[in-house]
């Protein structure tokens, strides 16, 4: 009995302890094993200097405590005045005594209002650690950004840092339902418990925001893009201000989905006309109202006559009288209204790659000063490869906003592992050749090339009630990669993988090295095993989960694969040349004749923009079939890869998270067969050909994966 109870008492205590480290994130703060490195973190943080006392810097003590708890098992003292040497200091330009000011003086001169400095400092010959920015927010970054390097082992002894933020709108898209669902969510249900708001703050707001603040993010929109009017009604807006109360010591505004037709469904309009007078009078009242409760809302997102949502045009206007009537009402308040330009429409037979720049092109330089648009990263939805999307690099009088999914819709859910932040950084590093070379999409998002004010990045989160948050253990790894690459669009992905394995799991180079080279390579894995050469929108209908390239049978034709892949005896693929759509077009002449000429269309992206004959000789010398059904193959084998690289982590992590992440990519390697054998079986209908040498045969028929049928799948409303 005795026995039992203690083993009872054990798998309790284990479990919580795994479990604690799943919710923990990258914050994990493990204790610094190597001995030299954790005494010259000692022997440079005697002591704390707080200066000042605001929510926000209170945070950031804790959060040093907390960390030095953890990573050093003990807490050096806190103390408010600077005495002896060695030490801290924690604080605002403004708190900071005068000869530190002056030591900074030029270094707060190259900072911007987020940005933070971490430095080395002699004052009266005693050398100090100063953590400080122009306000409290920014040392709270400055702090978790120093407790990164702490967290990844690297030398504190002679620190000078200068980081600002390059993008003002760092912001998570949450696609949430008020009945908690949540639109493409595949971690649980959403995290906000509006029924028990606003009076029950649950533990799960606080570490979210902490979480979000730790890699920069500073707005988050709390409701879904499909949007529901009530969200706006006093009943729910008493609830979102207490989500904002939480929020804002960390840094972190908070936004809504504005439901256009609102005006008629809770204010008892008639029309939702924006140039109608009351519409208009409405809509200025109901950021008053907004605003009283919530001075620093951020301001609304709208999707706006894109699959079926009401917009301007349901009255004969258009995108920018609708944009420029929300913006007049939160003008008076500094607020911001995120326009998204995702439409195309089932009445218009054109290619639907093309649809949204040649709607909203036209509009560049109608917009008032606080909108931005908000563009996916490609012409069609968060594709696992798209080409970036045209109107980065055709709207220069136009903010425009990148728009990520982090969650994973089109790539696998929240079962396979892939590392997006490298497929953010592919559009990224994209060159529109807007202003010649060197235009990348990058620097229309942050605005240099433009010299825009208004900027921003936002992702479409990936985060829910799962007590891991994000589904799959590595899942966390996008939203951290999103939230680092939205501060420095021009950071490289490998680099974060690094920083999240140590903070998340372990410094040993035995493990980070494969496990981050695993990382890096997931992203192709995907492509290769699901969309290759260019494929895209082949998932199965609605929930998008698994393969579907036969679905035909779509009322709407641009939602059906078969209108993407366009498979049939003489080739695949889709002319998007001049000989076909000639979407090519609205890229610059530089980008529009590499992509047009099949000689210089990168392979990647060959199937996006030609319909190619399945002899046509691929770079290897492989025909276009052949080479296709190598690259399903390569996915395949490299899961395999991935599977044989995690198996050997055993040893450096804990073994729940070791189990759950071996667990998922058996999941990810099943399914990755499935998509090969799938999408070969089916497309070898047209080709007419046998499966080259190296390719496994299907092991089922194409009617079987045809009848495979998922009505519960997640995510899909
Ligand atoms: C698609 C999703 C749909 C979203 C839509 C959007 O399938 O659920 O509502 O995008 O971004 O990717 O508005």
């Amino acid at each position: 009995m005795t026995s039992l109870k203690f083993v009872f008492l054990f798998l309790l205590i284990s479990f919580s302890a795994s479990a604690q480290k799943d919710y923990k994130l990258w914050l994990q703060y493990n204790v610094v094993s190597n001995s030299s490195i954790a005494s010259e973190y000692k022997n440079n943080l005697k002591e704390i200097v707080v200066l000042g006392n605001s929510e926000t810097i209170k945070i950031a003590q804790k959060e040093l405590q907390t960390a030095f708890q953890d990573m050093l098992g003990a807490i050096p003292e806190i103390k408010s005045d600077i005495k002896g040497e060695n030490n801290l200091i924690v604080g605002s330009q403004s708190s900071l005594n005068a000869e530190i000011k002056k030591e900074l003086k030029s270094d707060f001169d190259k900072i911007n209002t987020e940005g933070f400095i971490i430095k080395t400092v002699f004052t009266k010959n005693k050398k100090q650690i100063v953590i400080t920015g122009k306000n409290d927010v920014a040392v709270l970054y400055g702090v978790f950004s120093f407790l990164r390097i702490l967290q990844t082992n690297k030398a504190i002894k002679n620190l000078d840092i200068l980081d600002s933020p390059k993008t003002r709108i760092r912001i998570l898209n949450h696609w949430d339902n008020l009945d908690r669902t949540v639109e493409r969510g595949y971690a649980g249900f959403s995290l906000w418990n509006w029924q028990k708001l606003p009076d029950f703050i649950d533990q799960r707001y606080i570490d979210y925001a902490r979480a979000n603040a730790s890699i920069g993010i500073n707005g988050t929109v709390l409701t879904n893009v499909n949007a529901n009017a009530l969200i706006l009604t006093p009943q729910y807006l008493e609830k979102v201000e207490a989500l904002a109360n939480v929020f804002r010591p960390y840094g972190i505004k908070v936004y809504l989905t504005a439901r256009f037709s609102a005006p008629i469904e809770i204010g008892n309009l008639k029309t939702a006309d924006p140039k109608d007078p009351e519409v208009i009078n409405w809509w200025k009242n109901k950021a008053v109202e907004i605003y009283k409760r919530i001075p620093d809302f951020g301001g609304f997102l709208v999707k706006a006559n894109s699959e079926g949502q009401p917009g301007p045009q349901n009255y004969g206007r258009d995108h920018v009288d609708g944009a420029n009537m929300l913006a007049d009402a939160v003008t008076p308040f500094g607020g911001v209204i995120m326009w998204r330009a995702f439409v195309y429409s089932e009445h218009d037979a054109n290619d639907r790659a093309k649809q949204a720049y040649s709607e909203f092109q036209p509009y560049d330089g109608k917009f008032k000063d606080n909108v931005i648009v908000q563009v996916k990263n490609g012409a069609i939805d968060f594709q696992p490869r798209e080409p970036f999307h045209p109107l980065f690099g055709a709207m220069p009088k136009t903010p425009l906003m990148m728009e990520f999914q982090i969650t994973q819709e089109y790539l696998g859910f929240s079962t396979h592992l892939i590392f997006l932040p490298k497929l953010f950084q592919e559009v990224l590093e994209s060159d529109t050749y807007e202003k010649g070379k060197g235009s990348t999409v990058a620097k229309v998002v942050d605005g240099t090339l433009h010299q825009n004010k208004l900027t921003g990045i936002a992702g479409v989160a990936n985060i829910g009630n799962d007590l891991n948050w994000t589904g799959h253990p590595f899942a966390q790894a996008n939203w951290y990669g999103f939230g680092r690459l939205v501060w420095n669009p021009y950071l490289d992905s490998e680099i974060i993988a690094d920083e999240w394995l140590r903070s998340t799991f372990s410094n040993d180079e035995n493990f980070v090295k494969p496990v981050k080279k695993m990382m890096i390579e997931s992203r192709e894995a995907v492509v290769n095993y699901m969309t290759p050469l260019g494929l895209h929108h082949i998932m199965d209908t609605g929930h998008h989960y698994g393969p579907g390239p036969w679905v035909s049978n779509l009322s709407r034709p641009e939602w059906n694969p078969t209108y993407y892949h366009k498979a049939d005896k003489n080739g695949i693929g889709f002319d998007r040349s001049k000989t076909g759509t000639n979407a090519t077009a609205q890229y610059m002449p530089e980008v529009e004749k590499l992509f047009d000429n099949l000689e210089t269309c990168p392979e990647k992206d060959l199937l996006w923009f030609h319909h190619v004959s399945w002899d046509y000789k691929l770079k290897n010398g492989q025909t276009l079939w052949n080479g296709l059904a190598l690259k399903y193959q390569e996915g395949v084998d490299q899961v395999k890869e991935m599977q044989n690289v995690w198996k050997k982590t055993e040893k450096y992590i804990d073994s729940e998270r070791f189990h759950e992440v071996g667990m998922l990519l058996e999941i990810q390697y099943k399914e990755a067969k499935w998509w090969r054998d799938a999408c070969l079986l089916y497309f070898q209908q047209f080709s007419g050909k046998g499966l080259p040498k190296g390719v496994e045969k299907p092991t089922q028929t194409l009617d079987y994966f045809k009848s495979l049928k998922f009505p519960f799948a997640p995510g899909n409303g």
